[in-house]
């Protein structure tokens, strides 16, 4: 899929992009008056093949997924995000869900002798489940399971299930790692800037905040990712100043694996009214996310959101990772509007969609270490094979 880079740049018109090309060849770091340049002014064809050489310089072909399930405890949530479809108020909790530990842990037990490596825990802040009720569950599905891997709670849980414990973050950080969290997935973040965080989610908890939560976590040598949504009320000046804020954690700690861009879907919340992003700007997105993350090894699309064709289309545009099999065991996505209504893929079909882009297909654990390439094998020695499927 080897482009000739270095015509790419020639024939571009505008000289300061041709300028941020030779930085991006060179592994030159963007300023953040790039990565505005890129938006306001980078054509997708330039980013976008900019973006696939940073790609393939990094990964190659290799294009990583995961199997994985999703448990969402509960989606009464004390905040009312505008963009959130997904949540009840506590006054209208009966017409959200709470999951007891039992039926969580039966979730779990669904799963037993399929070779699933990960299970995501997400779900609204409830203001009677408490940082005990979490670390019970945490050592139950790990009683239960101790190799799987437990990728859990944003810092919007988090942030206050510590205070509510009266915990700083390093101490109530270190009290769900030792129960048995292994990770943070990378929710919560939205726009970190406060002209449009107030806006969109005044009242959780902050841009610094959330830094200074995934900062603990790595600081006890946790892993954990990173969102941003995008398409909506922010402005191009919004996007990098939150990227900035957490290549310059990732600068420091180092604990980030993966950047994840959500596309903003305005089914059934208080922002239907503003319109949802064309293909064209999310590819950009991706692509510019690639360039100015210089520090970030890997670029996630996380195809319940945004569509399994888009999804396969953001492998030309510097993604190298497309999240798991899910099966259908999340509803964030499904309630907001996405077309992926019962977010479920096989392992056929994510290594079908993955080599129908050309591109190498390869399993990964939630911490990247390989566990099979799928490169040579059949689709229908996949079907047959349940350690495969
Ligand atoms: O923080 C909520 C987003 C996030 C909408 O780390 C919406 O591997 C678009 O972070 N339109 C939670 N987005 C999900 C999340 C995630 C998902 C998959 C993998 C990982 C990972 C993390 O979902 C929230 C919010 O930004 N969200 N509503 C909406 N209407
Ligand atoms: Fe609650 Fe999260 Fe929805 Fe905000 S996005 S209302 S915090 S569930």
């Amino acid at each position: 899929m080897s482009t000739n880079i270095q015509q790419v740049i020639a024939a571009e018109q505008n000289e300061a992009l041709r300028t941020i090309g030779e930085k991006i060849v060179n592994k030159q770091r963007l300023t953040p008056e790039d990565g505005l340049l890129l938006f306001e002014q980078g054509g997708l064809p330039f980013v976008g093949a900019l973006a696939n050489f940073v790609r393939e310089r990094l990964h190659g072909d290799t294009t990583y997924f995961n199997r994985n399930f999703h448990i969402e405890p509960t989606n009464v949530c004390v905040f009312a995000c505008s963009f959130c479809s997904y949540s009840r108020l506590y006054a209208h909790r009966e017409e959200g869900w709470e999951l007891t530990t039992d039926q969580m842990l039966d979730i779990v037990k669904g799963y037993d002798g399929k070779p699933v490596t990960e299970v995501h825990i997400v779900g609204g802040v409830h203001p009677k489940l408490n940082l005990e009720f979490f670390a019970d569950l945490l050592r139950k599905i790990k009683a239960h399971r101790p190799e799987l891997h437990i990728k859990g709670f944003t810092p919007v849980e988090l942030d206050y299930m510590f205070r509510k414990a009266k915990k700083t973050a390093a101490e109530g950080m270190k009290y769900l790692h030792e129960a048995g969290l292994d990770s943070l997935p990378g929710g919560g973040a939205e726009i970190f800037h406060p002209e449009v965080r107030e806006k969109i989610c005044a009242d959780k908890v902050d841009a610094n905040g959330w830094l200074e939560i995934h900062e603990a976590a790595h600081n006890l040598g946790m892993h954990s990712n990173a969102t941003m949504l995008y398409g909506h009320i922010e402005e191009f000046r919004h996007r990098i100043d939150h990227m900035e804020r957490l290549r310059q954690l990732q600068d420091k700690t180092g604990g980030f694996n993966t950047f994840i861009p959500l596309k903003f879907r305005n089914k059934q919340n208080d922002m239907s009214n503003v319109p949802e992003s064309g293909v064209i700007e999310d590819m950009r997105m991706y692509a510019i996310a690639r360039l100015y993350m210089d520090n970030f090894p890997h670029l996630k699309a996380y195809w319940p959101m945004l569509g399994r064709h888009n999804a396969q289309l953001t492998l030309s545009f510097g993604v190298n990772d497309i999240d798991g099999t899910i099966d259908d065991s999340t509803k964030i996505y499904s309630m907001a509007g996405s077309e992926e209504q019962n977010p479920a893929m096989s392992t056929a079909q994510l290594v079908t969609l993955i080599k129908q882009a050309k591109r190498k297909p390869v399993e990964r654990d939630t911490l990247y270490k390989v566990i099979h390439d799928y490169s040579n094998v059949d689709i229908e020695q996949i079907d047959v094979n349940p350690q495969m499927n």
